[in-house]
């Protein structure tokens, strides 16, 4: 097969705070299933994440806290790794576009993507007016100022977005602007800033996402939601020129030799995703490959690039940073020739998740008001696989869902236990106590079983076909269909009964059982990693069993088994909250 490739990326959390189950199920939850899925495959896969250390998210955070930048984010960025460690969510490498390991590569790459715009001519330089905080005597980017929202009218708005309606918002446009910092009413003062040329860039970006809504055509599949607003705000507001540089000097420098670009970094969601670049970079070179080896899954059109990210990054992941890339190229090629940076081949976005605790009404998730669940709580109590099952199971693919914490447990207790875990434990069980925890011959199969075989097939095809398309939940849903048809086998065949007086039927039937077990394993892999290890530890397999091609191999007579354990355990809600 030839070599197929990919660079799977999931957004660079801000390292200032904790992660909670919304996150996960955002962007990092179907990134780490995809990228174990494309293994699973036989593809090539680097599977890319890291802190997003720069702006002022953690500035201001710092502030508040009465940290130094450098510690906060050192603290979360780390704390953050071992969350995602802790849910088997395994990146290739995890950076962080601040942290001493990494910010040398990240600022080398970032300054270079940024003369690499400005020689093409696509910035202009500004002279504009922005606000003031006199009192700590600096310019208050983005999340620096909060104001009433232009477009809403709540009063959750900031400088670069608002909280209530999502919509960005220009901080000139922001009624009664207060400082974060001192809350003193800024002033308006003169400074320089470099923009963009979105407007130039506008009508290659939108025939490329045009060209998205043909799923067979283009060879993924785009999430309305994705095309819908990326392509709603062009043809809607059309894309003005927006600023790529900031009055601030935490993040990466400007580097322009040019006196107005003394005490500026570049705007964070510029440098933050070139950070997948740069820790690709690392990785890279961590392997002895070199840095430039970044070029490799960058550069070249038979690697496809992969975003997964939460819906409030859809405008910078599919406009502002497919327009960065664009304009690094020196043909007019929309999708970028052979060592030019290529465009995504898809960006993956999820809705919110809403979170309904017992006995409350369904609300949004918020860390002000103590209503999330996080996941180093999570963790101390419970297992990763059963997060990472209800999550998939209610995944927000096309519209919000809700984190309720009774179905999370009446999932965990009713869908993995009753179905899954159940068929896993009788047969195991089974096969320990009547055929000495060895399979038993086949001998030849009868209609009921070769039906049930092929269903077998049919589960890892439509599984497989589910999984290429992004679709986790539907994909998922197939694997449980699964296992409760190898609850209905073991039903219908009734080795209990045939025990006792055909062992013959008996053991064909425990035998098309260890094989629909053997497919389950694979199938169930990339959305619960550790389940599926005790899986083919319980069938003691051997070899690569997580390839997909290998899901439906069948198991040798006389194999002997592992020792046969409770693959999935009960819940109880009260462990989850018991504070
Ligand atoms: N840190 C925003 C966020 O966490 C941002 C993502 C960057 S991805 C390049 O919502
Ligand atoms: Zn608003």
């Amino acid at each position: 097969m030839a070599d197929r490739r990919f660079l799977v990326t999931a957004a660079l959390p801000y390292s200032n705070g904790r992660l909670h189950v919304g996150h996960i199920a955002g962007a990092y939850l179907p990134a780490d299933t995809y990228a174990r899925y494309l293994r699973a495959t036989g593809a090539n896969v680097r599977f890319i994440c890291g802190s997003d250390d720069n702006g002022v998210a953690a500035l201001k955070t710092a502030r508040e806290q009465d940290r130094t930048v450098e510690e906060l984010t050192a603290h979360f960025s780390r704390s953050q790794r071992a969350d995602f460690d802790g849910l088997n969510i395994e990146f290739d490498i995890y950076g962080g576009t601040h942290q001493p390991e990494f910010v040398e590569t990240h600022e080398r790459l970032s300054q270079e993507f940024f003369l690499r715009i400005y020689e093409k001519d696509l910035f202009t330089k500004r002279r504009t007016h922005q606000l003031y905080d006199a009192e700590a005597g600096q310019f208050l980017p983005d999340r620096f100022v909060r104001g009433t929202c232009p477009h809403c009218s709540s009063d959750r708005a900031f400088g670069d977005q608002c909280e209530d309606c999502g919509r960005s918002v220009e901080q000139n446009e922001l009624i009664d602007p207060v400082s974060m910092m001192t809350g003193s009413k800024p002033e308006l003062r003169e400074t320089v800033h470099w923009y963009l040329r979105l407007d130039e860039l506008q009508s290659r970006l939108a025939s490329w996402l045009s060209e998205k809504r043909d799923t067979e055509a283009c060879g993924a599949h785009w999430r309305p939601i994705v095309l819908n607003q990326s392509l709603g705000r062009i043809e809607a507001e059309g894309l003005p020129e927006r600023a790529m540089t900031r009055d601030l000097t935490w993040g990466v420098p400007v580097p322009l030799d040019d006196p107005d670009a003394e005490g500026k970094s570049l705007y964070v969601w510029f440098d933050a995703p070139i950070g997948y670049v740069s820790f690709t970079a690392a990785h890279c070179e961590k392997l002895g490959e070199g840095a430039e080896a970044y070029a490799r899954w960058w550069k070249d059109p038979d690697c496809k690039i992969v975003h997964f990210i939460g819906e409030d990054n859809i405008v910078f992941h599919a406009i502002t940073w497919p327009a960065m890339l664009l304009a690094t190229h020196d043909s007019d090629s929309v999708q970028g020739l052979s060592g030019e940076y290529q465009l995504p081949h898809n960006v993956v976005s999820n809705s919110f998740l809403n979170i309904k605790f017992p006995g409350k009404e369904e609300e949004k998730i918020s860390k002000s008001r103590g209503t999330a669940v996080w996941i180093e709580d999570y963790l101390q109590t419970f297992d990763p696989d059963p997060l990472r099952y209800y999550l998939t199971a209610i995944a927000p693919e096309n519209s919000r869902a809700a984190f309720d914490i009774d179905d999370f447990i009446a999932r965990n207790n009713g869908e993995l236990v009753n179905a899954f875990g159940n068929f896993i434990n009788r047969t195991m069980t089974f096969a320990h106590k009547y055929f000495e925890g060895r399979v038993p011959e086949a001998g030849s199969y009868k209609d009921i079983d070769t039906e049930h075989i092929e269903r077998c097939a049919l589960a890892a095809k439509r599984t497989a076909e589910e999984l290429d398309l992004c679709h986790f939940k539907a994909a998922l849903a197939e694997v449980m269909v699964l296992a409760r048809a190898g609850n209905g086998y073991f039903d219908s065949t009734k080795p209990f009964m045939s025990r006792k007086t055909d062992m013959d039927a008996c053991g064909r039937a425990i035998h098309v059982c260890l094989r629909t077990a053997r497919t389950l394993t694979t199938l169930i892999a990339p959305f619960m990693p550790s389940t599926a290890e005790r899986c083919a530890k319980m069938l003691n397999l051997e070899g690569d069993w997580r390839r997909w091609s290998s899901a439906t191999d069948d198991l040798s007579p006389g194999h002997a088994l592992g020792e046969p354990e409770i693959l999935i355990k009960k819940l109880d809600s009260k462990e989850l909250f018991a504070d």
